[in-house]
């Protein structure tokens, strides 16, 4: 699953990345930075601490930070294409008090989401445009019932998108969703806004976002916040100084595990655990994958020779933590391979080598 870290110049898309990936800080990188995040899972904490396994493996992101470009070039066709490529995007709003240094007109977080959205609109129509026309072009040559019904909804999409609505508050039906997923349109895609804001603005968090809420009536928006300057220095910090740092501060929260959490449940997916005193290691899957799927995730051979998944929930195992006791109180399933696999399953497979 990957990232794309996007918004204005010096808006903190590269300190936010460096502190997501723990990677080091290169503000004028001139090539695409690419880096993996662990997701923080306290589930994967308690697992570990009582299996004690030789090795632990968390669900993983993968962010990229592109290099700085002027304001035009921000919506070019070659960026767009690479915002598309990705499975969700994190849009960096900066909203630091000192912003004025940086920007000639103040940055106003509800019209920085309008105007993304407007312009993501904008690109959309285009892309919706131009297949009609091939479409067309090719019915003229042949005419395919496949042909038909993708342009139905493409006209049906760019009718609505020049109204200014976005794809995702389209009413489509399953073969619709199916042809529109394989365009990877930006306002189909999920996007989690980070206010950037600075250390003294955390305490008046809460009514910055419930403001921002009311006045970005779209219950899609997800919006987030961090103080990207104080989170990168607390990183530089030993623990010694970073406990007293946020202790000063009176912070208990943790930015980088709470954005993290944040990211991945834009993405559609979930975790099982596999565990034992080899590993603990989080499966990610999407949701609604059945067990015989979820097998291969592990491995061909499992999912070829599935026979069934022994199965307990993590929250039953968290209240006995005994395979016995759990068999006992009947909280250990054999599931077939139709089963859908839930988040926070714990999972043994029996398959036949
Ligand atoms: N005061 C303040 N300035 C910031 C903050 N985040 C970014 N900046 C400014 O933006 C500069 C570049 O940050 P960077 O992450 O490289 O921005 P990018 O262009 O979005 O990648 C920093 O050196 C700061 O001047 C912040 O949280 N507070
Ligand atoms: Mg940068």
């Amino acid at each position: 699953m990957e990232i794309a870290i996007i918004g204005r110049k010096e808006s903190g898309k590269t300190l936010l990345f460096s502190i997501l990936t723990q990677l080091e800080y290169h503000q004028f990188s001139v090539e695409n930075q690419v880096g993996v995040a662990k997701i923080p899972d306290f589930r994967v904490d308690k697992l570990v601490e009582y299996f004690k396994p030789k090795s632990i493996v968390h669900a993983k992101v993968t962010f990229i930070d592109f290099p700085g470009v002027a304001k035009e070039e921000f919506y070019s066709a070659k960026r767009i294409a690479q915002y598309k490529n990705c499975d969700a995007l994190c849009y960096v709003i900066p909203y630091f008090m000192n912003q004025m240094e940086t920007y000639e007109e103040k940055i106003e977080p509800e019209q920085e989401i309008k105007k993304f959205e407007e312009e993501s609109i904008i690109a959309d129509l285009s892309s919706v445009e131009t297949r009609i026309e091939s479409l067309k072009r090719s019915m003229q040559k042949r005419k395919e019932k496949e042909d038909e019904i993708e342009l139905k909804m493409m006209i049906k999409l760019k009718e609505n998108l020049e109204k200014g609505i976005p794809i995702r508050s389209i009413e489509l039906n399953e073969d619709e969703k199916k042809i529109s997923k394989g365009f990877s349109f930006l306002t189909q895609k999920p996007i989690l806004y980070i206010l950037n804001i600075s250390e003294q603005q955390i305490q008046k968090i809460d009514s910055i976002l419930n403001d921002l809420t009311t006045k970005i009536a779209d219950s899609y928006h997800k919006i987030s916040f961090i103080s990207c300057q104080m989170e990168y220095d607390l990183m530089m910090m030993n623990e010694e100084e970073r406990k007293e740092f946020l202790k000063e501060l009176n912070l208990k929260e943790d930015a980088k595990t709470r954005i993290l959490q944040q990211v991945f449940s834009l993405l559609d997916q979930i975790c099982f655990f596999t565990v034992g005193q080899d590993e603990v290691k989080a499966w990610q899957i999407k949701k609604g994958t059945c067990a015989k799927e979820a097998a291969g995730t592990i491995h061909s051979d499992i999912e070829k020779g599935f026979i069934r998944a022994e199965v307990y929930h993590y929250s039953d195992w968290e209240k006995h933590r005994s395979e016995e006791e759990l068999k006992r109180e009947k909280l250990l399933r054999l599931e077939m391979k139709d089963y859908e696999v839930k988040d926070g399953d714990i999972i043994h497979f029996r398959f036949n080598k």
